[in-house]
């Protein structure tokens, strides 16, 4: 088998593409605009925090449709997606969650919103610690 080593190579390149890859096969996504309550710490925390506008065609794991208004822990995958973001930035973002195998959840992507963009927050007055 002369060319077996080069086809393992292959295999294994093939294989780590896979298990490496960006694609966390979400099942819903879902886009968002939201303030930007904090930032994932330096070191353990990979989330950010939002407060997001209703989310009519959110999908919950037992079927539910719809999620108010809130403030949100949303995991951060690849930090470099908050570039240029600081808290108290209007944003518009997307967001994916699968529910299986294991629920993950996760920043898709974010833009910046003009500052003097009315979000729809409901009664919570968050303040703003934008510069
Ligand atoms: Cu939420």
């Amino acid at each position: 088998m002369p060319h077996a080593y080069p086809t393992a190579l292959a295999l294994l390149l093939v294989l780590a593409t896979i298990g490496c890859g960006s694609d966390p096969g979400y099942e819903h996504t879902y886009t968002t605009r939201a303030i930007v309550l904090s930032l994932p710490g330096e070191k353990v925390t990979q989330e950010f925090i939002v407060h997001h506008e209703e989310i009519p065609d959110y999908v919950s794991i037992n079927g539910s449709i719809g999620m108010n208004e809130m403030a949100m822990p949303i995991p951060v995958p690849d930090k470099s997606l908050l570039k240029g973001i600081a808290v108290g930035d209007k944003v518009e973002l997307v967001f994916g969650e699968r529910f299986e195998p294991q629920h993950k959840m996760g920043l898709i992507s974010i833009t910046k919103l003009s500052m003097d963009t009315e979000l729809n927050l409901g009664e919570t007055t968050m303040p703003t610690t934008h510069p």
